[in-house]
């Protein structure tokens, strides 16, 4: 029986997020969490708390699931594989690819629709304008649930392997994370010289905006490195990084960052010239 348009098994700060927006939308939710007060907020909101994994799982069509890792997925799916049977499982816990398609081969035997999402936001950017999420997998399910997914921020299908959300979404993470590496090695010469990380930040963030710009030109040198003629050459990306690591150390700041990032951004110098 299915009493439900959507199940969310785990309300953490994402799940609570996700089942908040379908609520607004006037969907009926049922809700599911290991730590039941935390669906106080939302069954006061109208969403119908399970008290089990099994029941929440039985209640809709739709079930989506945002726990803390694959591990914990795991320990809350396979035991109702049963209930789950004909239903779609929409993954938005982050995972590595190989484990979000080991997810789907297990949701293909149990006769599962199987979807995995990578969500490019935190919890306050759900339902938001600028907000997409990945998804991958079981390209019909997704097209059927794609008004109910859409509620969350742009919905951008990446292809029918289900690992290809996951692939795209720690890309798209590891960026992020090296942006902000950076940003605290710079915070630390700055603040090391009597300024802030403030008046830092006042300056990166409209240099880094206008530095993305240039993300199109660099895919072309490293999808056809052929074809490209860099702005800066290798050398001088090198030679930079070298002052950059310089001037960290002439500071006390670690270098670790700017040598991995020579490693990367001009390896093949190094390479050619031992
Ligand atoms: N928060 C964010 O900014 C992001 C951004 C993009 C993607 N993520 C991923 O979403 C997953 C959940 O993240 P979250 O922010 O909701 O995380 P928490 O608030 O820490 O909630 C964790 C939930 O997982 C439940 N849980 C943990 N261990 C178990 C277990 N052994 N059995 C059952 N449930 C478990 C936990 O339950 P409880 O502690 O409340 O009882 C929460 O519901 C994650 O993959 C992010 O990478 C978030």
């Amino acid at each position: 029986m299915t009493g439900t348009d959507v199940t969310v098994l785990g309300l953490g700060a994402m799940g609570r997020a996700l089942a908040a927006a379908l609520l607004r939308a006037g969907r009926t939710v049922t809700v599911w969490n290991r730590t039941p007060e935390k669906a106080d907020t939302l069954t006061n909101s109208g969403a119908h708390p399970a008290e089990s994994v099994s029941s929440a799982v039985r209640a809709s069509p739709l079930v989506l699931v945002c726990v803390l890792d694959d591990e914990t997925v795991h320990e809350l799916i396979e035991p109702v594989a049963g209930d789950l049977r004909g239903r779609t499982l929409v993954n938005l816990t982050t995972t590595t690819p190989e484990q979000a398609r080991a997810m789907a081969r297990w949701s293909g035997v149990a006769r599962v629709e199987y979807v995995d999402g990578g969500i490019m936001a935190v919890p306050d950017m759900i339902g938001g304008g600028d907000t997409f999420v990945l998804y991958s997998g079981a390209a019909e399910a997704f097209d059927r649930n794609r008004p109910v997914l859409e509620l969350f921020g742009r919905a951008v299908f990446v292809g029918d392997d289900a690992g290809a959300a996951a692939m795209y979404d720690l890309a798209l993470l590891g960026a992020m994370y090296a942006m902000f590496a950076g940003f605290e090695q710079g915070a630390a010469m700055v603040r090391g010289a009597g300024g802030t990380a403030g008046e830092l930040a006042a300056m990166a963030a409209p240099f880094l905006r206008a530095m993305t710009g240039s993300f199109a030109e660099f895919a072309v040198g490293i999808d056809t490195p052929a074809r490209y003629e860099p702005v800066q050459s290798a050398e001088f990306t090198a030679a930079a990084i070298d002052t950059i690591a310089r001037a960290g150390a002439e500071a006390g700041v670690p270098t670790a960052l700017p040598t991995a990032v020579r490693a990367v951004l001009a390896g093949p110098i190094d390479a050619a010239c031992p």
